[in-house]
This record gives C-alpha cells, structure tokens and sequence, in this order.
C-alpha cells in the first residue's frame, strides 16, 4: 500500500514538471511521456493486484483464525495439570487434584517402608516434582540384630533370632550356661572377675575361674560367683555341710557351731569333748561332762537321809544304802544302789533308739535272782522313753520319741530283784540326758 502511494506521487511530480509552452515543441518528448505514464499504469496494476492479493489472504487467516477461536471450549480459562498419579503398591494416596501447586501424599500399610518421595507437587509445566515412591517391605533383619552367630528369621513388624548352641536370649547376647541364675552373687563386687577372653576366628571366647560363671552379654560379660550354698539348697541336692554353708568368692566353706570343730571332710562337724581336752572349768569335786556345744560339771549327790534309811557315796556315780536295822522294811525298799549316768544326745534322732541297759549281777557265794521287774519311777521324762526287759537279767531304757535341745531330760529307773517270789532288792539308776540343740 505504501509503494501504490510513493507511486502516485512520483506521477503527478511527472506531468506538473512538464510546461505548456514547451510541450509543443516537441512530439518525441511528448511519447516518452506517454510511455512513461503507461509505464507507469502497469506498475500500478501489478501494485493493485499484489495488494488485493493480499488482503484476501490476510482475509482468509483472519477467517480461519476466527473459526478456531469459537470452536474451541471459550468457556474455560486454558489450565495446565500434571498426570494423574498411582498408589504405591502395598500403600495408599493421598490428593487427587492434579493442577499447579497441588500435592499428593503418600503412605505405605504396616510392615512397608516408602522408598521416595512422601510428597509430589504438580508443577507449572505440567511435571510433578520428584519420582513415584513404592512401599517396601521393612526389613527387620537388616541391621543384624542377633549377636554370637544367630540367624534372624523376618516376621510381620518383628524379628525372631534362633541361635546356635550354647547362645540364648531374644538377641542370643547370653551363654546358655551362663544366663544369671538366681543363686548367682549379684551386685558385689568382692563377687565379680572379670572374664578371660580371646578372639578365634573373629568370634570371642570368654571363660570363668572355677566358681565362677558368666553373665551379662557377649559383648559385656563379667564373672559372677557361684553362690554354692544356694546351688545346694534346691530340692534333691545333696546338704553340702552339715551345719552352715559360707558362699565366698570362687568357692564355699562350712562352718560349725561354737563347741563344735570342722573335721577334715571340710563339712563334718564333731563336737570338743572339753572334758578331754581340759578346756573346762569344772571345780575339784565335780565331774565334767561333754555334751554337745558344751559341756557340764556335776557332782551327783545321794539321796537325803530319811528314818533309819542313809546312804553313802562309794564312788563319784554311785550312792550304796548303809545297813539296815533287821527288822526295817521300810529300809530293806529302800534302793539298795543308787547310781548316775549322764548321757549326750543330738536333736532328732531316730526312733525307737535303746539309750541304756540296767543287769544285775551274781555276787561270788550267793545265787542271784530269779526275776527281775524293771520300771520308770521319776524324773521329768514325758513319755519320751519306755523300760523293758530284753532279756533274763537285762533291761533296757528305749527313747521312742524324737528329743529336741536344748534340754536335760532325767529319767530314773529303777530294777527290783526276786528270788522264789520273795523281794529282794532294789536298785535305781538315773539318766541325766543332755540334748543337743544340733541334730549332730
Ligand atoms: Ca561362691
Ligand atoms: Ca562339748
């Protein structure tokens, strides 16, 4: 359009150029001219239709344009939005909005684990930020949880170790034989060594002292000692002292009551016969006695004189009745002997148990008795003992219940002599029992 106008210009600047006058003169001139504007016209025409050309193609476009326009969905602003997006397998989603700036979540079920992202968000360019996460199955094995050599076997949310021999524990971090039981000295260290360890083929080895054993884990084990008394109170074992246990480290010792000495088994006691060993302190006059635990001095007297009735000491045991008048009965039944005994026993013996035996004896010159009666005739005995005869001449004293010390139990017996019936003495003896209050 704008070369059409230059154009048009250019002519009207051609004929104004050209004088009146002067035209005339010249007929050649004049057909240049003339040339010239038809020259001129051409040039226009082509100008003309290169310009209506054009138009009609800026038409056309313009056209086409305008139908593309009010095709499309006018209604709607242009959006941009990012793919949709999958749970995870084994998980779930969260957010189904896919346009810009929106997010979507995800999670994965118990016993997975998401490997990724947790958060997508849609981007401008229609591109979510990140890659898909997925949902992995938790391994609870994976940081090796069981120690000594112990396989881990998977489970849902838990792990389960099954150790080798001699490995126990939920990590098998315990020696089997060395789990702390309850015997074992705990918080004393007087009680605890520390273990002896080496490392063969990368695996350590920890060993105790004797009466000593491990406890703790592998990785800290420490030697506790072996509290023996406790070990051998548990039913069926067998009693390890006869008195008292005394745990020490490493080992154990027995030990015995006061009046008592340990003998060389390490675990018997035996009572001091402080009689014998002249550890008493028994007064010139009397007599010592061992018992258990101690011991005692006695000095036995005779009975009291009464009526015509009198007796004498003819040794430190033994009281003898003097003469009687010929015509005293009451002195001829009276005991004609009256001698002590003293006897010491443990607690708890065994029953029945024969403690002592009462003869008589033929005197050289006259025939002895025919019969003999035997009985219990004083003391403080409950029951405890019974008197019968075990034979022609013997009778014996039977303890038929258990005694329990510390006590002193008197018993008195007495053995009445016949001959053809007819009476002919008496003779009393009486126990002195000293009961232990050990069962030793
Ligand atoms: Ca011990
Ligand atoms: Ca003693």
């Amino acid at each position: 359009m704008t070369a059409g106008i230059h154009c048009g210009c250019l002519l009207i600047l051609c004929l104004t150029a050209i004088p009146h006058s002067q035209a005339a003169q010249n007929c050649l001139d004049r057909q240049h001219i003339m040339t010239v504007v038809l020259q001129m016209e051409k040039l226009l025409k082509g100008q003309e239709i290169r310009f209506t050309e054009g138009l009609r193609i800026m038409k056309t476009k313009l056209a086409a344009l305008q139908t593309s326009v009010s095709k499309s969905p006018a209604a709607e602003p242009y959006t941009v939005t990012c793919p949709s997006l999958e749970a995870p397998q084994y998980g779930r989603k969260f957010g189904s909005k896919y346009f810009v700036d929106h997010e979507v979540h995800f999670t994965c079920n118990p016993g997975y684990q998401l490997v990724g992202p947790s958060t997508r968000v849609c981007q401008e360019n229609g591109i979510w930020t990140g890659a898909n996460p997925v949902c992995k199955d938790i391994s609870e094995c994976s940081s090796n949880p069981c120690q000594n050599g112990g396989t881990c076997s998977e489970g849902v949310n838990h792990y389960r170790c099954s150790c080798p021999q001699n490995w126990s524990g939920s990590h098998c971090q315990h020696q089997v034989l060395t789990a702390p039981p309850e015997w074992s000295v705990m918080n004393d260290p007087a009680f605890s060594r520390k273990p002896r360890c080496a490392k063969i083929d990368q695996t350590q080895h920890c060993s105790c002292d004797a009466g000593f054993h491990m406890s703790g884990t592998s990785d800290n084990s420490i030697c506790q000692d072996v509290n023996e008394c406790e070990v051998y109170k548990l039913d069926g074992a067998p009693r390890l002292c006869m008195h008292a246990c005394v745990n020490i480290p490493g080992s154990y010792r027995c030990s015995c009551p006061a009046g008592y000495k340990i003998l060389g088994d390490g675990r018997s006691c035996e009572d001091i016969d402080e009689c014998l060993a002249l550890q008493h302190n028994c007064t010139r006059g009397t007599t010592c006695i061992n018992t258990g635990e101690s011991f005692q001095c006695v000095n036995p007297e005779c009975p009291k004189a009464h009526g015509n009735v009198s007796y004498v000491k003819t040794s430190p045991f033994q009281c003898e009745r003097n003469p009687c008048p010929m015509d005293s009965r009451s002195c001829h039944l009276a005991p004609k002997t009256v001698s002590f005994h003293y006897l010491s026993l443990p607690s708890n013996l065994k029953t029945p148990l024969t403690l002592f035996r009462m003869a008589t004896a033929a005197a050289p010159g006259r025939p002895g008795p025919d019969s003999l009666r035997f009985g219990i005739v004083g003391g403080n005995s409950k029951g405890q003992f019974v008197m019968q005869r075990s034979d022609r001449q013997t009778g014996e004293l039977i303890l038929v219940q258990s005694l329990y010390g510390p006590q002193i139990i008197e018993v008195d017996m007495d053995m009445s002599e016949y001959l053809d019936r007819t009476f002919q003495a008496k003779h009393v003896s009486k126990v002195t029992v000293f009961v232990s209050p050990n069962e030793f």
